[in-house]
C-alpha cells in the first residue's frame, strides 16, 4: 500500500541528488528552544555512545535506532574514549525546568551530548536527534549517506503531562506485534500513553481469568465488525505489551467500557443481562443499545473482578472504565452505577478515567474525563471541573483519527467532521473549552476507532500525519498559530521520507509540501 516516490536501493547517491541538509529546527514536535551555532556533527563507523550503567536501556535503543542504516558498530561505553566521536547521554542535575521528560541537546563538532534529569528525558532527547540526522537513518539497510548532525543547542520539555494515543481493540482485533510497531511509531513523536479500548459490543479482547468466557467467546474468530477479525490478548501479551511500552517511555491506560458498549460481555455471560437471555452477537456498528443490569448484584461482583485483575496487570496511574453513549441506561441508572464503580477504581490503586459522560456523577471528583465532544464549552464538565475533576481533551472534530480527511478518504467514519491536516493541528487543548480552565487539562489524546480499519496500513493511513499535527499540540508551547501552521506543514513536508523509509503507509495530504 505504500506510495513511495524514493529511491530505496542502496547504490550511493551522486552528489547532485543529495537530500536537502536537514535544519535544526526541523522537528515534530518543535522544541521549546532551538539556537543554531558552529559547525556540524558527524557520524561515522568509529563514533562511539557514551552512558553510563543507569542510561544503558536508552543506549541500547538509540544504537537499534541508528545501527541498520549506517551499519556501523557503534559500541556502548560507560564512558565517552578520548578523542573518538561521541553521543553521550548524560542522566541527572539538568535542572529543575526540564522536568522529568525534559531535555538538553548540544551539537558540537566533537560530539553531540543530551542531558536530562532521567530516562525519559533522555529517550526524549533520542528521538529528537534521530531526526537531525537524515532521513535515510530510518532505512533498515545500510545507506551510503554523510551522517551530519546540524551544530547548536535546543532545550525542550513538555507543555502538559498527558500526550496520548488510542486504538480501538474490540470493533477489529489488533495483534501483539501491530500495537508494538504503533507503540513505536507513537513514540517518536513523545506520545507517552497509549490507550487500549480493549471491550466493546463486538468483542472483547483481555484475559480475565475469573470470568474466562470473556475472552474465550468475546474474543473469539469472526468477533468484530462485519464478523472478521477476532482475538484477545493473554494476560501474558498484555504484561508482554506494557514492558515494551514501558521501555519507550509510554503508558498503557487499558480500558473497559461499561455500563454501555458490553454485548460481548452479555453473550459471553447472559447473567449479566436483566432478563438473563443472551443477546445475539453482533457484528454492525450500532453503538447505545446495550447495558449492564444496575439493578443486579452480580453486575457488581463481574466489575470489580474486571478491575482488580486490570489494576493488577496495569504499572500506570489510570484505568479507564468508559461511560460513554449509555443510551440504554436511565440517567438514574447511570448515576447508580458510577456511585459504586468509580470507588472501585480507587479501591484497587487506579485513578479512575472515563468518556466525559461520567462528569454527571458526582463520584467524578478524583476523576479524569476525556472529553471527546463537537462544542467548545460543556457545562457538566465545567461543574466536575470545579469540584476537582481533570480533563484530557480528544474533540472528536479534531482529534478524532478515524473521521476521513475528505469525502474521498477511502477508510474512516464522517459523523463528527472531516479532518484534514490544518483542522487537527488548527485548535488549543488549553482553551478549546471555554468553561474549562487550563489548569484543569492534563493534555490531549488521539482516538483511532477501528470499524473500518482491519491491517496496520489501515491504522497508518488514518494516524499518520495527523497524530504528529496532535502529538506537537501536546508537547509543544503555544505561539502564534497561524505562524506555527506554516512552520508545522514545512517540518511535516520534511518528515515525509522519514514515514517512507520506515514503509509507514501515511496519507499525503494535498496541504502538506511533501519533501
Ligand atoms: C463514538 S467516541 C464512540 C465510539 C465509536 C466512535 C466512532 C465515543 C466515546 N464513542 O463508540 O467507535 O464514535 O467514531
Amino acid at each position: 500500500l505504500l506510495a513511495c516516490a524514493l529511491p530505496l536501493t542502496a547504490a550511493p547517491a551522486p552528489a547532485s541528488a543529495a537530500p536537502p541538509a536537514v535544519s535544526l529546527g526541523s522537528v515534530l514536535p518543535a522544541p521549546v528552544s532551538v539556537r543554531p551555532s558552529g559547525s556540524a556533527f558527524r557520524l561515522t563507523a568509529g563514533t562511539v555512545i557514551a552512558a553510563p550503567p543507569a542510561a544503558r536501556p536508552v543506549a541500547d535503543r538509540l544504537a537499534a535506532a541508528l545501527r541498520p542504516a549506517t551499519g556501523y558498530r557503534l559500541p556502548i561505553r560507560a564512558h565517552a574514549p578520548a578523542g573518538a566521536p561521541v553521543i553521550e547521554l548524560s542522566p541527572g542535575h539538568a535542572g529543575a525546568g526540564l522536568g522529568a521528560e525534559g531535555y538538553r541537546l548540544s551539537v558540537r563538532r566533537s560530539g553531540v551530548t543530551v542531558r536530562a534529569n532521567g530516562n525519559a528525558g533522555l529517550y526524549a532527547g533520542v528521538q529528537t536527534l534521530r531526526q537531525l540526522l537524515p532521513a535515510a537513518i530510518d532505512a533498515s539497510t545500510p545507506r551510503h549517506v554523510r551522517w551530519t548532525v546540524p551544530g547548536g543547542d535546543i532545550v525542550d520539555h513538555p507543555r502538559f503531562a498527558y500526550r496520548g494515543a488510542m486504538l480501538d481493540e474490540a470493533r477489529h482485533f489488533h495483534t501483539p506485534a501491530e500495537i508494538k510497531r504503533y507503540i513505536d511509531e507513537i513514540s517518536r513523536f513523545k506520545i507517552n500513553y497509549l490507550h487500549l479500548h480493549l471491550a466493546d459490543d463486538q468483542g472483547w479482547r483481555i484475559q480475565i481469568d475469573s470470568w474466562p468466557r470473556l475472552a474465550t467467546v468475546g474474543g473469539a474468530p469472526g468477533t468484530g465488525v462485519d464478523g472478521v477479525g477476532g482475538g484477545y490478548l493473554t494476560k501474558a501479551d498484555y504484561r508482554d505489551l506494557v514492558r515494551y511500552a514501558a521501555e519507550r517511555f509510554v503508558t498503557i491506560v487499558p480500558e473497559i467500557d461499561m455500563p454501555g458498549h458490553v454485548n460481548a460481555a452479555q453473550v459471553a455471560y447472559p447473567e449479566l443481562t436483566c432478563d438473563g437471555v443472551a443477546p445475539p452477537p453482533r457484528t454492525d456498528t450500532e453503538v447505545g443499545y446495550s447495558s449492564l443490569c444496575i439493578g443486579k448484584e452480580i453486575t457488581y461482583r463481574f466489575v470489580e473482578d474486571v478491575i482488580r485483575e486490570l489494576a493488577a496487570l496495569t504499572p500506570g496511574p489510570y484505568l479507564h472504565i468508559g461511560g460513554d453513549e449509555a443510551h440504554a441506561t436511565t440517567a438514574a441508572d447511570y448515576l447508580t452505577f458510577e456511585r459504586r464503580v468509580l470507588p472501585l477504581v480507587r479501591k484497587y490503586g487506579k485513578t479512575a478515567y472515563g468518556w466525559n459522560e461520567i462528569s454527571r456523577s458526582p463520584s467524578a471528583s478524583d476523576a479524569v474525563a476525556q472529553f471527546w465532544g463537537l462544542d467548545t464549552s460543556d457545562p457538566a464538565l465545567a461543574a466536575a471541573v470545579a469540584g476537582g475533576t481533570k480533563v484530557v481533551m480528544s474533540p472528536a472534530n479534531r482529534a478524532y483519527l478515524d473521521m476521513k480527511y475528505d469525502p474521498s478518504t477511502p477508510l474512516g467514519l464522517s459523523w463528527a467532521a472531516y479532518i484534514e491536516v490544518q483542522d487537527a493541528y488548527g485548535w488549543d487543548p488549553g482553551t478549546r473549552l471555554t468553561d474549562v480552565p487550563e489548569s484543569a487539562v492534563l493534555g490531549v489524546e488521539a482516538p483511532l476507532w477501528s470499524e473500518t480499519l482491519r491491517s496496520i496500513d489501515d491504522i497508518e493511513f488514518m494516524a499518520f500525519p495527523r497524530l504528529a499535527a496532535i502529538a506537537e499540540l501536546g508537547w509543544s508551547p503555544t505561539r502564534s498559530l497561524p505562524g506555527d501552521w506554516e512552520s508545522f506543514r514545512a517540518r511535516l513536508g520534511a518528515y515525509g521520507p522519514r514515514w517512507a523509509h520506515q514503509g509507514v503507509d501515511f496519507y499525503r495530504s494535498p496541504q502538506i509540501p511533501w519533501a
